[in-house]
């Protein structure tokens, strides 16, 4: 081989390496492998599909959701005085639990941080945060920890990775600009933003996992998270890590999640694909994430239902949003849905709990779910006759939760199945089939 050539060759395979390694520090972790403990988180995760998301931060003292900084340009100096007046007397972490449990659902995902940078917790690398900054002064995410290790519910942390408030966040990405600093360094934001996570991974016992938010803000940014997921991951190896940046899942995610949206329907995506890990859809009761007091768009029990059926035919889990008010309390309104969820899901749970999407893909009739050997027809929109596809095995039987038989016929193109007339209006028709 000529020297030249020689040359080329090793320049190319050092740029390959570099490549790499920057590859890994933008990316995620390349080379990932989830410890046993994390797969063993997965697959609970997957069993459990319903959780609370709860947005709630001193955003909610105005009632107009949590981009209300940035929808009404509120200078950072008026923004700071807000803390002061955040005194959640009402605050009752196991009332919320309770409420969350009694809904069916099996986990908590809070807001630890949201775009407006003022931490819900005590932090030790800020003073912008609940106990120092706030009348309160207690860390409300600890009691919530505390309470949900006595109900046993898993928690999550929502933490945003972009920040309205940090000076060092800049460049900055597309959203608020009013009035913040020309310059900042951004590596040290980082660096900020790593010590706040290693504090939620060592002071409020295991968690579930933290699900990021914000990064699609600034896509093209080293957000160097190899080395944030790296930390997470050695800190608590049973957590999951999720970002909603609406792309593909980056090496060092162990979840995907949608917003607003089925997998891959939801209104954000940006081709990301469906991949092969757990999914997670998030939805609000009415269309606020923080409290809003003007938004009475409240969704029914029956369609939130529906949601949650379709989410399990999708192979996803359903995160459900509360906006508790300022007081600590979650609205009457929310608190009711939930109740009814809970209702159809003490009656209809094992239909939904430890099962997984199909094995017929999602049809206009509805989904279907399976847990081992029993399969689930949720028929969501009642049709005299419904067709399965053809999966290559028979239908062997076929009837009612209450045991009444459903007519079905094998055709050329799939299995036919005669639904019984029924009156009123249900939520869902589960169907139990047996397959040869
Ligand atoms: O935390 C919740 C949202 O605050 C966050 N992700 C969920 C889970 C989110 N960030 N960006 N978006 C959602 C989409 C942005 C929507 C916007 Fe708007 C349109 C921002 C400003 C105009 C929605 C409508 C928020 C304010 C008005």
């Amino acid at each position: 081989m000529p020297h030249r050539r020689i040359l080329t060759y090793s320049m190319f395979l050092l740029c390959s390496v570099l490549n790499l390694l920057y590859a890994e520090e933008q990316q995620g972790d390349i080379g990932y492998k989830p410890t046993p403990e994390n797969l063993e988180t997965r697959a609970w995760f997957q069993d459990a599909r319903f959780g609370m998301f709860i947005h709630w931060g001193v955003y909610s003292l105005l009632g107009r959701g949590e981009w209300v900084m940035h929808m009404e340009n509120i200078p950072t100096a008026e923004y700071e005085k807000l803390p002061q007046k955040f005194n959640p007397q009402k605050f009752d972490p196991d009332r919320w639990c309770e409420i969350a449990a009694g809904a069916g659902m099996r986990y908590i995902t809070i807001t630890s941080k949201h775009h407006d940078g003022f931490a819900m917790f005590h932090s030790k690398v800020s003073d912008y945060d609940i106990v120092e900054r706030t009348p309160y002064g207690r860390d409300v995410l600890k009691m919530l920890a505390e309470a949900c290790t006595r109900h046993g519910l898993k928690l999550f942390f929502y933490h945003s990775q972009l920040d309205w408030h940090h000076p060092d966040y800049f460049p900055r990405g597309t959203s608020f600009a009013h009035g913040r600093p020309e310059s900042g360094d951004w590596n040290k934001y980082l660096d900020y933003m790593d010590a706040q996570l290693a504090e939620l991974c060592s002071n409020y016992g295991k968690i579930g996992g933290i699900w990021f938010d914000g990064m699609w803000e600034k896509p093209e940014a080293d957000w160097r998270l190899g080395k944030t997921y790296r930390l997470i991951h050695s800190l608590q190896p049973w957590a999951m890590v999720g970002s909603n940046h609406h792309v593909k899942p980056f090496p060092g995610e162990d979840f995907q999640m949608f917003e607003k949206g089925l997998p891959g329907q939801d209104p954000f995506n940006k081709g990301s694909g469906i991949s092969e890990l757990p999914l997670e859809t998030c939805e609000t009761i009415n269309n606020s994430w923080g409290y809003s007091e003007h938004d009475h768009g409240f969704k029914s029990a029956k369609d939130l239902i529906r949601l949650l059926v379709r989410a399990a035919g999708n192979n996803s889990n359903l995160l459900l949003n509360v906006g508790p008010l300022p007081d600590g309390t979650i609205q009457k309104a929310q608190q009711e849905r939930l109740a009814a969820i809970g209702a159809w899901l003490r009656e209809h749970g094992e239909t939904i709990y430890g099962t997984r999407g199909g094995p017929f893909p999602p049809q206009s009739w509805g989904v279907s779910t399976r847990k081992g050997d029993r399969i689930f027809l949720h028929v969501l929109e009642p049709d005299g006759l419904i067709c399965l596809t053809d999966i290559g095995r028979k239908v062997s039987r076929a009837r009612f939760q209450d045991g009444a038989p459903v007519e079905f016929l094998a055709t050329a193109f799939g299995t036919l199945l005669k639904l019984l007339p029924q009156a009123g209006d249900t939520v869902d028709r589960i169907i139990e089939i047996g397959l040869e």
